[in-house]
């Protein structure tokens, strides 16, 4: 009986992950995948699509996808953002309303690679990307972080208390002094737990 006990458990067990691991696979997609090294993807553009990210108002043509290999970190495509006219601050430009990953509230950090064409970044004072949390914890956590020209690693450090719950929508906020004279690339966008 014992050991009949104890199959049924095994089993059971075997069961509940798999159905768990399927569960993650297919019903995040390719918005959230995660590995056993304690990232999760968030945004890789590999779908040879925005991921969800895209732009409102007279920005709503900004977000596009991007395969120039020059331009991308991480596999074949990265995602172009038209900043060109982009001035002060600017919320309309790239946002995603999800689905997010029910990980989310565990993240620690989010890190993405940012390329800024020299021409983009020409006559500014400065130029930032603020990522923005917006959801039941919090409704606008901002966190800061400057570009430079060339390849940028932006590194956004999360506080818990502000993305527990639910997540509503993610926003890349650009700020600048001066107005952006081009594009700028994202990819390779994860979340460290
Ligand atoms: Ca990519």
């Amino acid at each position: 009986m014992k050991k009949f006990l104890f199959l049924f458990f095994v089993v059971l067990v075997v069961f509940v992950f798999g159905c768990a691991t399927v569960e993650e696979e297919g019903g995040s997609g390719k918005v959230a995948s995660s590995t056993a090294s304690g990232t999760l993807v968030l945004w890789n553009f590999e779908s040879n699509s925005t991921d969800g990210w895209y732009g409102k108002g007279k920005w709503a043509n900004a977000c596009t996808v991007n395969s120039d290999s020059k331009f991308v970190k991480e596999g074949k495509y990265s995602l172009k953002i038209d900043a060109k006219g982009s001035k002060g601050w600017n919320q309309d430009i790239a946002l995603n309303d999800g689905p997010f990953s029910g990980d989310f509230g565990n993240l620690k950090s989010i890190t993405m690679d940012v390329y800024v064409p020299e021409t983009s970044m020409k006559g500014l004072e400065y130029g930032q990307i603020f990522l923005v949390i917006s959801g039941s914890a919090n409704s606008w956590y901002q966190i800061p972080q400057g570009l430079k020209p060339g390849w940028n690693k932006l590194v956004y450090k999360l506080e818990s208390d502000n993305i527990a719950g639910d997540i509503w929508h993610i926003y890349f906020v650009f700020n600048s002094g001066g107005d952006f004279k081009g594009p700028v690339y994202i990819d390779n966008v994860v979340g460290n737990f």
